[in-house]
């Protein structure tokens, strides 16, 4: 694998010695995914402290045609910001700023190493609240958030990071500094680029800060653990929420063999106990204060077996728990196939009872896990337990990902494509749309530099 010894001297020039790390052990950590997925090697970590040096590498990546993974908190679950073909990794942990809070206008600048929770405290201590939100908050760093465009628990309420980047700093594949941090609400000159950048996985460039929007904040809060006999019936229950309760923030679906393996795994006692079939986890926020009307709500849907409700942080977070470790949970049963997908409304609950069928049809041992993010149709679609040779995680692949693009939905929904699933980019988008990809990564990136083997590999 190497790199020249001469290029590993330039990075040092650039980034000062210690932020380019060679020795094995120092690498490990950036060279497999937390999944324990997607495992490669790197021949270094280049860990840049401004735009300038991340230029001057990606400048000097183009010379030497040698290829940038670029990686945050590496919480991604779709093999895309580990170098899995030898490639140099670029970190950014040590952007991670978080500045230029503006109190009246609601928005904050955060560098691409910062965490999503730290903009969340930023923005709270600064009388705001940021609008996405997800398990791995801790780890989760903006780069990578807005890389995959990253969605989480509050998408139906706030939208995807896209609704949240009113603009970014990046340093494009062709070694352009672009730079529009003055957080416009209203700007229509020209492309979209901090848009184009969503999303985008670190194929177009390297993403250095974001000008993020923030949302109010809330002076009250309630949480509900709702149980259902019929996955029917939690549907259903999500679109009534969605129309009667204002304050509604999320509505996120268990099902109780998940359920079940997450107290096992976790040691904890589930709060509905006997573990229903299906639970929604439900949170509505104020002003106004929201508890009469999930009450009413509440009372008003069908199917409901059980009802568990708190207004104090601590037992809300006892609420939460059964959705919230269902990641860490899977993990603990060896490395998971994970399927992030969206389908259509009305065939939702039809696809939650029969999908496990089919991936048990081609793959007898496994097992079929299923959560998410009901209110958007999205699916979080494990499977443990499989063989592992190529043969049994295609067929298993094929029998979710083609039932989800007949279905008319999205084979990704919030993870990306990654080294994962570019092959299925293809059907589920369509040559026209492919094409279009390719045509703006061989703009914004000409010489293959930022991310090559990931979303459009070959392009
Ligand atoms: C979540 O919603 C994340 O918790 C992770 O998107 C989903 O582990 C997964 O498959
Ligand atoms: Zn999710």
């Amino acid at each position: 694998m190497g790199l020249p010894e001469r290029l590993l001297d330039e990075f040092r020039v650039l980034v000062g010695r210690d932020h380019v790390l060679s020795d094995a052990d120092l690498r490990a950590r950036y060279e497999t995914d937390w999944t324990g997925r997607f495992s490669g090697s790197t021949p270094a970590v280049v860990r840049p402290a401004s735009t300038e040096d991340v230029r001057a590498v990606v400048e000097l990546c183009r010379r030497h045609g040698t290829a940038l993974v670029p990686q945050g908190g590496n919480t991604g679950l779709v093999g895309g910001s580990v170098p899995l073909s030898g490639e140099v990794v670029i970190s950014m942990e040590r952007m991670n700023d978080i500045t230029d809070v503006d109190l009246d206008a609601g928005q904050l600048t955060a560098g691409a190493g910062a965490t999503l929770a730290d903009v969340q405290s930023v923005a709270a201590d600064a009388g705001w609240r940021y609008g996405v939100d997800f398990a791995s908050r801790d780890t989760a760093t903006v780069g990578g958030m807005v890389a995959t465009n990253a969605g989480g628990v509050r998408v139906f309420r706030h939208g995807s990071t896209r609704r949240q980047v009113l603009g970014v700093e990046a340093v494009t594949g062709a070694g352009q500094v672009i730079s529009r941090l003055g957080g416009l609400v209203k700007d229509n000159t020209g492309y979209d680029l901090a848009g184009l950048l969503c999303g985008s996985e670190g194929t177009l460039g390297i993403l250095c800060r974001a000008r993020l929007a923030l949302v109010p904040p809330t002076d009250s809060s309630v949480t509900a653990l709702v149980g259902f006999d019929e996955l029917a019936a939690a549907v259903a229950a999500t679109a009534s929420l969605r129309r009667s309760v204002p304050g509604l923030e999320a509505v996120e679906m268990v099902l109780g063999d998940g359920a079940r393996m997450v107290a096992e795994q976790s040691g904890v006692t589930p709060v509905l106990d006997p573990v229903p079939p299906v639970q929604l986890v439900i949170e509505a926020v104020g002003p106004p204060d929201p508890v009469d009307a999930v009450a009413s709500a509440l009372d008003a849907l069908s199917g409901v077996t059980q009802v568990a409700v708190a207004t104090e942080v601590g037992r809300a977070a006892a609420l939460w728990h059964v959705r919230e470790a269902h990641t860490e949970s899977i993990a603990r049963l060896g490395p998971p196939l994970k399927y992030d997908v969206t389908v259509p409304m009305g065939i939702l609950a039809r696809f939650c009872s029969s999908i496990g069928g089919r991936v048990t049809q081609v793959s007898p041992a496994s097992a079929t896990w299923l959560f998410g993010h009901v209110a958007d149709g999205n699916i979080h679609v494990n499977v443990t337990g499989h063989g592992e040779d190529a043969t049994e995680v295609s067929r298993i692949e094929d029998a979710v990902l083609s039932t989800v693009h007949h279905a008319g939905g999205s084979v990704s929904a919030e993870h990306g494509i990654g080294t994962a699933k570019p092959a299925w980019l293809r059907v589920n988008r369509g040559d026209g749309d492919v094409r279009t990809m390719a045509a703006i990564k061989r703009a914004l990136d000409p010489d293959s530099v930022c991310n090559p083997n990931v979303l459009l590999p070959g392009r």
